[in-house]
């Protein structure tokens, strides 16, 4: 794996790893693997096809808008808990708050896990029409489409009580309508006339919430969230008497149809063979170069009440870095008498880029016995 640097630059500010790498700290979980990412910026690289998706939809809103929205995607992913919870509401006890689920840098600060971090601050800045871009972080299982830092666009409306008025309905009818037209409309600019539908679903910081889903190579696919803003946001950030609407739309679901991407770890690649593939303003379709063949390794052990599978997660994409593609729980049983729980994990290893040697992948998978049985206190097999 990458040896990190020992800061990276993002937003105008050094971020030192000595502050967002500290194993020593029980109230810090960010692994060099993460650190690594930031500052990276893959949504700002107009060759890119995450920084070519950020400028068609920016197209499309200033086109749609006159340029009304005002766009920011250079704010540090690293903001406060309150920033990224509680200014979006978000309850006290909610899992996502987790250490299990979020990367924290100390117990006041975080890497934001979603861009709806940043609604506050620029509600509080006097803004009332933005974008805002950016990586977001999230300890999650692996696979082709699940990758711990990826990227998201949100947008967000406020609405004075003269329109509602001169609309003739509601502020929440007016707020809700817009959206849906407004998104509709961007999913039809990306996606040519396709079918759609919307999902009611919950979110702590809108009311009514929905999902938007695209029916797309015969599977509904959902792209991003949104809804009508809680009032309490508005009012307690200087925007009493609005209403809005806001959105949180992930860049890697959508590039991977609309680039026919197979798998997320792709983004990241350094191969020439990908980055010379993507041009700015044109939509190409990956062309893949020969597939290598994974290589699958299985470990077993007895778990304990603190395991979790993220934690597994972190600890081989620690070892094995972009080479692991996936870890699936293959086989569960439990021993009654003993009072023990037994999980067998098969690791998928596949470079995107070059066949791994028998050799090398034995010893990816020493370390990865060694520091699962170190780190996550099991009892392997
Ligand atoms: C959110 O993050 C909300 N902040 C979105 C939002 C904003 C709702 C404003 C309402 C108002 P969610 O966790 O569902 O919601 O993520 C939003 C989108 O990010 C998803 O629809 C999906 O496109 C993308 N996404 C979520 N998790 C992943 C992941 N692990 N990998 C890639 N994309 C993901
Ligand atoms: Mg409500």
């Amino acid at each position: 794996t990458a040896c990190a640097a020992a800061s990276v630059e993002v937003g105008g500010l050094t971020l030192n790893r000595d502050e967002i790498v500290r194993e020593d700290d029980p109230t810090n979980n960010v692994p060099d693997s993460v650190f690594t990412k930031i500052g990276l910026q893959l949504h700002n690289r107009e060759n890119h096809p995450l920084g070519i998706l950020k400028n068609e939809i920016y197209s499309y809103f200033d086109e749609r808008f006159q340029g009304e929205f005002k766009k920011f995607d250079d704010l540090s992913p690293i903001v406060t808990v309150k920033a990224n919870f509680d200014d979006v509401l978000v309850p006290a006890d909610h899992v996502s708050r987790r250490m299990n689920d979020t990367y924290y840098v100390n117990s006041e600060t975080v890497l934001r896990c979603h861009t709806s971090a940043h609604q506050a601050e620029k509600l509080r800045e006097g803004n009332t029409h933005f974008l805002v871009t950016g990586d977001v972080y999230r300890r999650d299982a692996i696979d082709a489409t699940h990758y711990p830092v990826f990227h998201q666009m949100e947008g967000f409306r406020v609405f004075t009580q003269d329109e509602w008025e001169a609309a003739g309905v509601d502020g929440t009818t007016l707020a809700s309508k817009h959206l849906k037209e407004t998104l509709e409309g961007l999913a039809e600019r990306l996606f040519g006339k396709v079918e759609m539908r919307w999902v009611d679903t919950y979110f702590p910081f809108t009311d009514p919430s929905y999902e938007l889903e695209i029916f797309y190579q015969d599977k509904w696919l959902e792209v991003l969230g949104c809804g009508v803003v809680e009032q309490e946001i508005l009012n307690r950030n200087g925007r009493g008497g609005t209403v809005g609407w806001a959105f949180g739309l992930g860049l890697e679901r959508l590039a991977m149809v609309l680039f026919a991407i197979p798998d997320i770890r792709l983004f990241w690649s350094d191969d020439p063979r990908w980055t010379t593939q993507f041009k700015a303003g044109q939509r190409t379709k990956f062309k893949s170069f020969s597939k290598y063949p994974p290589c699958y390794k299985d470990i077993s052990f007895w778990i304990s009440d603190k395991f979790s599978e993220n934690n597994l997660c972190e600890v081989v994409r620690g070892i094995a870095g972009d080479l692991v593609e996936e870890v699936v729980l293959i086989d569960e049983f439990e021993n009654k008498k003993k009072g023990l729980t037994s999980h067998c994990y098969r690791i998928a290893y596949r470079s995107m880029e070059r066949s791994l040697t028998d050799e090398e992948i034995n010893d990816l998978q020493g370390k990865v016995r060694d520091q699962v049985q170190s780190k996550l206190l099991v009892t392997l097999r």
